[in-house]
């Protein structure tokens, strides 16, 4: 397999993703459906007892189907954020896959829909609908080294930001950035390495990007890092890096203080160390911050908590590693920054392919643990170890 085959593949069963969850809030038996809460005795003896979880289990399990038919040798190596297997208070279960035709898919869909005949003919339909991927054009020709694909291991978030995509508001845009809203909704896809743990290939797929004729337009952007392809579909459209140095730049104390992305639930001490020399913005969704970074709409996203994981992080990893970028663990910064450390090469880029906690167990076990700071260049780095050194 060489990098472009599986990299088309991405985009394209990233856009099924994205159509799926863009149906699903335009079609009214779907989005009936997505916005109640059942309760109480409404909850007895159904499998699905919010169709939200359905939407992401759906999503990740036509990127999981789409790409076994491309490449059966990847089948044992894709994981996603959700469980497949739902099951009823009585005990019975269903396992969600996608089957070999609409018609077989509607049948199980229908299963776990208690009889919604219609919701599951929509699903099954958009589901085996075919989707062409957006062409990546000349650099092909970089793209065109092997892969093995026994080392390759693949994460997926099927629907990043689900409560915004729930709740469905429009986001207000400032300098570029949403705070909250459809717009930070990713379906996002990282491929690994299992021999060294590191991203080499990412697709972020942001389905509702803006808004033309009442229609929500969506978004894709892509990185490889591999060996020395680097490669990625922003590398034209990124802002200069404000961290660097240039002659010809205005007095320092003339250049706009440049932006970090945090968590609205992020620790007090640090926002409040960050924002003496930050334009610190509270943006939601673990891969918009990673996107937000990725199209230089900031200078990095920090985290110092345990609440996010390695299906948030390993496309927009792969993708920020393109641009020379990275994310390293927080607490590994900070002991660098403890120690009067002023090069910070030598901290690990987090890593896919095993638990940073053997221990834990379910969802936490792939919790990336320490925090994380993603940046866009070494650069940022070394300023964030500035404002942080001086706290
Ligand atoms: C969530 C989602 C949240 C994010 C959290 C992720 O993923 O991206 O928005 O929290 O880290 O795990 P925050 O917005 O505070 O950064 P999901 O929606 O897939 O559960
Ligand atoms: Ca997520």
């Amino acid at each position: 397999m060489k990098i472009h085959d599986l990299l088309r593949a991405l985009i394209s069963v990233s856009e099924k993703g994205a159509n799926i969850a863009r149906i699903i809030r335009s079609e009214s038996s779907l989005l009936e459906l997505l916005v109640q809460e059942k309760k109480g005795n409404q909850k007895n003896e159904r499998f699905v007892q919010d169709f939200k979880t359905l939407a992401d289990v759906l999503v990740q399990e036509v990127v999981r189907y789409d790409l076994k038919e491309k490449f059966p040798g990847l089948v044992d190596s894709i994981c996603g954020e959700e469980s497949n297997k739902f099951t009823n208070t009585l005990g019975d279960s269903v396992i969600v896959q996608i089957q070999d035709t609409p018609e077989l898919t509607k049948r199980l869909l229908c299963q776990v829909l208690d009889d919604n005949e219609t919701a599951a003919s929509v699903l099954a339909d958009v589901i085996h609908r075919e989707v062409v991927a957006k062409e990546i054009g000349v650099i092909d020709d970089q793209l065109a080294v092997d892969l093995q694909v026994d080392d390759l291991g693949v994460w997926i978030d099927p629907i990043d930001s689900t409560a915004q995509y729930i709740q469905g508001d429009v986001g207000c845009e400032m300098d570029g950035l949403v705070k909250e809203g459809l717009q930070c909704v990713a379906v996002l896809i990282g491929v690994y390495l299992k021999s060294s743990g590191l991203p080499i290939m990412g697709v972020i797929n942001q389905p509702f990007c803006r808004v033309v004729n009442d229609s929500w337009i969506g978004s894709t952007t892509w990185g490889v890092c591999f060996r020395d392809v680097r490669v990625n579909s922003l590398t034209s459209q990124t802002q200069p890096d404000s961290t660097s140095s240039n002659s010809q730049s205005p007095a320092t104390e003339d250049l706009p203080k440049p932006t970090i992305l945090i968590s609205s639930s992020e620790d007090q001490h640090i926002q409040e160390v960050l924002s003496k020399k930050l334009n610190v913005r509270h943006v939601t969704g673990a891969g918009y911050k990673l996107l937000g970074v990725c199209m230089g709409r900031a200078v990095a996203y920090l985290l110092t908590k345990n609440t996010n994981f390695k299906w948030d992080c390993c496309g927009p990893h792969a993708v920020l590693l393109s641009l020379g970028g990275g994310i390293v663990k927080y607490e590994d910064f900070e002991d660098c920054v403890a120690f009067g450390q002023t090069s910070f090469q030598s901290i690990p880029q987090i890593k896919y392919h095993k638990p940073d906690d053997s221990t834990a167990r379910g969802a936490k076990k792939w919790m990336n643990v320490g925090g994380i700071i993603a940046y866009s260049s070494e650069n940022v780095l070394t300023q964030l170890a500035e404002v942080l050194q001086k706290s």
